[in-house]
C-alpha cells in the first residue's frame, strides 16, 4: 500500500475549530467580501459582472462552511461512523452559491451586504457557471442525493471525476446543433479544496506475475505498469440549516514522477511531456453520450480510475481508523454504484484486498459482496456496457484475471442450482462468448453486490421480469426498488421564490425539510384568493422565462399562452417527434380555420443530442424548421408558438420548471427508467401529460387520475402490438395524421433544404419503429384536447395545479435517501456533539 497520511485532527486544527463562530451579520460578510476582493484577488473596482466579485462572495461563504465541514469530518472520525460512498462518473451540480447561502441561512444578510455597496446578489448568482459534470438524469440525481444526505445528516461521500471539460455547450446554427467545449474551470472553481496529501496511484497496462509467499501460498503481483496519479479535490456539500457539511471528492488525473523518469533518462524530453498529457487525458472530458454504449479505451480508463482511486481512498481511511485489519471493512463501508459505469469496482476491491492486504479469495469475496450495491438506470439494451476482453487484457490484466475467477466460481454456483442447464450458463455468464468476447458489466455488478435496485416501481418490475430475470430467480432477495426524487431545496425553494413564499405563508416553511407537509395545501385548492395568488405567481414566472428566452433566441414570447414544455436529452425513445407531430397538427387546424376551440399555446422544447447520435441531431433540425414556419405565419400570431430552448442545462431548468403549465412526459412505455424532470414540474404546479412509463405511473397515482392527462399504449400493449405494427395503416385511417404527414412530405417545412426532414419522418413510418410513435399519435392528440378543455376553465386548472404541488411530497430525494438508508445502507446519522 502507498504511504498513508493521517487524516485525524491535530492540535493546531483544534485551535482553528474552537475559534469563535464567524459572524453571520451583513457587516462581517461585507468585510470578508472586500477583504477577498482586495487583498486576496488583488482587485480594486468592484463590478457586478466581474468574475472576481463572484469569487470573493464564494470565499466569504466558503469560510462559513469551512468550520462546519471540519466539525462534520471530526465527528465522523471520532465516532467511526459507517459510511456510504456514492460512486458516480457524473455529478451534475449546477450552480452552488445560492444553495450554500440558503443552507446557511445567510442569503438576506449577504444581499444586504452587497446592497450597501450598490450591488445586487442576484447578479452575482447569475455570474456563476454551471458545474456541468454530467449528461442528464443520472448525473443530476447524484447531485440531488448529496443534498438530501447532507440534510438528513447521513455520512455519505460522493466520489466523482473532476473533468476539465464538462457537458458541451449547445449552439444552434441554421437549426443544427453545434457543440462547443465547456471550459468551466477557466476562471477557477472557488469551491474546491485540493487535497494533494490524499493522492492515489492508479495502475494501467503491465502484466501479472505470481510468486510463492513465506507461508507457501500463491500471490499475484501486477507489475511493469504505467502509473497515473489521482489527486482529490473536495467540494463542500452543506446540509440545510443543520450544521452538517459533507464532501464530494472529485479526482483529477496527473502524471506521476516515476512515470516520466524512464523517458527522461532515455533523453526524450518531448515524449516524456507528451506522456504527461496522456495521463491527464483521463479526466480531460466528460463523455457526452448517454444514448449508446461505445467501447472507447479512454472511457474504460476513466471508469477504472474512479473506481480504484475511490476504493484506495476508502481503504486509506479505514486503515487510519482500524490499522491493517480489513475484516471490518464491510461493516464500516457501503458503496453505491451509480449504474454500471463504476462497476469495475467489484473486481478492483477484490484485487486490493487480495494483493495488497493479503486476505483469502473467499474472505475478500464475502467483504466485496457485503460492500457493493448497484443501481440500474436504463432498460435500453444499446446502453448496456460491455467491455471487450482483449481491451481489459491490455489495459487491466490483473483485473481481467479476477473477473475470470469470479465468473468461474459464479458458473459453479449456477450449475449447482440448475445442473446441466447450459443455456442458462451461457445467458448468465459474466463473459459473453463470440467473435469478440465481452465482459457484461451489469452482470459483474449484480454478482458482486448485495443489492440491485431500479429507480421507479415499473422500472424495478421490468428489471426482475425481463432484463435481469435469471438473476432475480437466483437471488430474489437482492432486488428492490428505490423510486427517484428531487431535492425541494433547489427545485422549489431556490428556483421558485414567489411560490415558496406563497406556500410558506399558507402552511409554514417546514416543507423545506418535510415535503409531505405540502399536502396541507389541499385545504387551499378551492380558496379563491389563494388560487388568484397562485396564478399570479405562475404568470410572473412565465414572464421571467419569456424574457430569458427572448434574450437567448430573439423570439418575443407571449406570456398569455399556455406554456407546454418538454425539456430533457433528445432521444428517440423520449419522442420529441411525437410532440412535433402534435405541434404540426395544431398548426394545421388553425390554418384550416378549425382552431377556435384551441387555447393559445407556446410549445417549448429543449435538450442536447449526443454528438454522435445522428437521428437525435436530425430531430433538433426538424424542430427548428417547423418552428420557423409556425412562428413566421401571421395566422399563428397569439395562437401558436414553437420554441427550441438552446443549451438546456440545470440552471435553465431552474427558470423553466417554475414557468411550465403542461409537462410533457411522453416516452414509449417501458423505456424511461424513471424521469426526474417530471417531478420538478409537478412540484412547481405543472400538470403532466404522459404515458404509463417510469415514475409517471407513481405521479399519476399520487395526484389522482383527474389531475393527470394520461394517454398511450401500456408496456403490455406495446409488446403485444409489436409484431403486427403497421404505421402506414394507422396514418391512412386518421385524416388529421395523414395531413400532418402530408405537410412533412410535401417539403412545407424545408422548401430550400430538400431531404433534411427525411430521416426523422422515415423513422416513424417504419413498421420496425421501436418507439411506435405513430401508434400513440391519436391518443396523444386526444389527451392534448382534454388538457386544452381543462385549461379553458381557469378555476379547474388552478385547482389541478395546486393539487399537483400539494401531492408531490413523496418525490423528494429526502424520502428516496431515507429508503436507501433504511433498506440498503443502514447508516447512523451524524451527531455533531462529539462523544
Ligand atoms: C449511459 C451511458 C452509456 C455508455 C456511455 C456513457 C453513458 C453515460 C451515461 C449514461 C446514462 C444512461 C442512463 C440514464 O441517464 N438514465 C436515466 O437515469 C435517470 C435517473 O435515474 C432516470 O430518471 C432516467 O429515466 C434515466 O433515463
Amino acid at each position: 500500500m502507498p504511504a498513508r497520511t493521517d487524516e485525524s485532527v491535530g492540535i493546531g486544527d483544534i485551535e482553528l475549530l474552537q475559534a469563535p463562530e464567524l459572524w453571520m451579520t451583513s457587516d462581517a460578510i461585507l468585510r470578508d467580501i472586500t477583504h477577498y476582493f482586495g487583498r486576496m484577488l488583488g482587485r480594486r473596482t468592484i463590478r457586478t459582472q466581474s468574475p472576481y466579485l463572484y469569487q470573493a462572495v464564494v470565499f466569504a461563504v466558503r469560510d462559513r462552511l469551512m468550520e462546519r465541514w471540519g466539525k462534520t469530518r471530526m465527528a465522523m472520525e471520532r465516532n467511526d461512523y459507517r459510511r456510504a460512498s456514492y460512486l458516480s462518473l457524473e455529478f451534475l451540480m449546477g450552480r452552488l452559491l445560492r444553495n450554500a447561502q440558503i443552507s446557511l441561512g445567510i442569503e438576506e444578510n449577504t444581499a444586504e451586504a452587497l446592497n450597501r455597496i450598490g450591488l445586487d446578489l442576484e447578479d452575482v448568482y447569475q455570474r456563476e457557471l454551471d458545474t456541468g459534470l454530467g449528461n442528464g438524469g443520472l448525473g443530476r440525481l447524484a447531485a440531488c442525493f448529496l443534498d438530501s444526505c447532507a440534510t438528513l445528516s447521513l455520512p455519505v461521500v460522493g466520489y466523482g471525476m473532476r473533468y476539465k471539460y464538462g457537458m458541451f455547450h449547445q449552439r444552434i446554427e441554421n437549426g443544427f446543433q453545434v457543440e462547443h467545449p465547456d471550459p468551466w474551470l477557466r476562471e477557477g472553481f472557488p469551491w474546491e479544496v485540493e487535497r494533494y496529501e490524499f493522492a492515489q496511484t492508479i495502475k494501467f497496462g503491465g502484466r501479472t506475475t505470481s510468486y510463492t509467499d513465506a507461508k507457501g501460498g500463491t500471490r499475484f503481483e501486477w507489475i511493469d505498469t504505467d502509473d497515473v496519479l489521482a489527486i482529490p479535490f473536495d467540494v463542500p456539500v452543506p446540509g440545510y440549516r443543520n450544521e452538517i457539511v459533507n464532501s464530494l471528492r472529485l479526482w483529477s488525473a496527473s502524471s506521476t514522477d516515476e512515470f516520466n523518469l524512464q523517458e527522461f533518462n532515455a533523453g526524450s524530453y518531448a515524449d516524456a511531456v507528451a506522456t504527461k498529457y496522456e495521463a491527464e487525458n483521463i479526466t480531460m472530458v466528460l463523455y457526452p453520450d448517454d444514448a449508446t454504449y461505445d467501447g472507447q479505451v479512454l472511457r474504460l480508463k476513466q471508469q477504472y480510475f474512479l473506481a480504484s482511486a475511490s476504493l484506495q481512498d476508502m481503504l486509506r481511511y479505514h486503515t487510519q481508523q482500524h490499522g491493517d485489519d480489513v475484516s471490518k471493512f464491510a461493516e464500516k463501508n457501503v458503496v453505491q454504484l451509480n449504474d454500471t459505469h463504476p462497476a469495475i469496482a467489484v473486481a478492483e476491491l477484490m484485487r486490493l484486498l487480495i494483493d495488497e492486504f493479503y486476505i483469502s479469495w473467499d474472505e475478500a469475496w464475502a467483504i466485496t459482496r457485503k460492500t457493493m450495491a448497484y443501481t440500474n438506470h436504463t432498460l435500453l439494451p444499446e446502453a448496456l456496457e460491455m467491455w471487450p476482453v482483449s481491451m481489459l487484457r491490455q489495459l487491466l490484466p490483473r483485473i481481467l484475471d479476477i473477473i475470470y475467477e469470479i465468473d468461474a466460481r459464479f458458473i459453479e454456483e449456477i450449475s449447482q442450482r440448475w445442473p446441466g442447464d447450459k443455456a442458462r450458463i451461457q445467458r448468465m455468464s459474466l463473459i459473453q462468448k463470440g467473435h469478440t468476447p465481452m465482459v457484461r458489466m451489469a452482470y459483474l455488478a449484480i454478482a458482486g453486490s448485495f443489492s440491485v435496485n431500479g429507480v421507479a416501481k415499473l422500472h424495478s418490475e421490468l428489471l426482475v421480469d425481463g432484463l435481469f430475470r435469471d438473476f432475480a430467480e437466483l437471488w430474489p432477495e437482492k432486488f428492490n426498488n428505490k423510486t427517484n426524487g428531487v431535492t425541494q431545496r433547489r427545485w422549489l425553494a431556490a428556483c421558485n421564490p414567489p411560490l415558496s413564499r406563497l406556500i410558506s405563508n399558507a402552511i409554514g416553511d417546514s416543507w423545506t425539510t418535510d415535503l409531505e407537509q405540502l399536502r396541507r395545501l389541499e385545504d387551499f385548492a378551492d380558496d379563491e384568493s389563494f388560487a388568484a395568488a397562485w396564478r399570479e405567481v405562475k404568470i410572473a414566472n412565465k414572464q421571467r422565462l419569456g424574457k430569458n428566452i427572448q434574450e437567448k433566441t430573439g423570439l418575443p414570447i407571449d406570456t398569455d399562452l399556455l406554456f407546454d414544455v418538454q425539456v430533457k436529452r433528445i432521444h428517440e425513445y423520449k419522442r420529441q417527434l411525437l410532440n412535433v407531430l402534435h405541434a404540426i397538427h395544431l398548426y394545421d387546424r388553425i390554418r384550416r380555420g378549425d382552431g377556435d376551440e384551441l387555447v393559445p399555446r407556446t410549445i417549448i422544447i429543449g435538450g442536447k443530442a449526443a454528438p454522435g447520435y445522428a437521428m437525435a441531431k436530425n430531430v433538433i433540425k426538424v424542430i427548428h424548421n417547423v418552428a420557423s414556419v409556425i412562428n413566421t405565419d401571421p395566422a399563428m400570431q397569439g395562437r401558436l408558438q414553437l420554441v427550441f430552448y438552446p443549451d438546456y442545462n440545470v440552471s435553465a431548468m431552474e427558470l423553466i420548471c417554475p414557468a411550465a403549465e403542461l409537462s410533457e412526459q411522453i416516452s414509449t412505455a417501458g423505456k424511461e427508467a424513471s424521469g426526474t424532470g417530471n417531478m420538478k414540474f409537478m412540484m412547481n404546479g405543472a400538470i403532466t401529460i404522459g404515458t404509463l412509463d417510469g415514475a409517471n405511473v407513481e405521479i399519476r397515482q399520487a395526484v389522482g387520475e383527474d389531475n393527470f392527462f394520461l394517454f398511450g399504449l401500456t408496456v403490455e400493449e406495446i409488446n403485444e402490438l409489436r409484431e403486427r405494427y403497421n404505421p402506414q395503416s394507422i396514418i391512412e385511417a386518421d385524416e388529421d395524421f395523414a395531413r400532418v404527414v402530408q405537410l412533412l412530405q410535401s417539403g412545407h417545412f424545408n422548401r430550400a433544404e430538400p431531404g433534411i426532414m427525411d430521416a426523422a419522418l422515415q423513422s416513424i413510418l417504419e413498421p420496425a419503429d421501436p418507439w411506435m410513435t405513430a401508434a400513440d399519435f391519436r391518443p396523444f392528440v386526444d389527451a392534448q384536447l382534454a388538457a386544452n378543455t381543462a385549461y379553458k376553465d381557469r378555476a379547474r386548472w388552478t385547482r389541478m395545479s395546486i393539487l399537483n404541488t400539494a401531492r408531490s411530497g413523496i418525490f423528494s430525494t429526502d424520502r428516496t435517501m431515507r429508503e436507501y438508508n433504511a433498506e440498503i445502507w443502514q447508516l447512523e446519522p451524524i451527531e455533531l456533539d462529539v462523544k
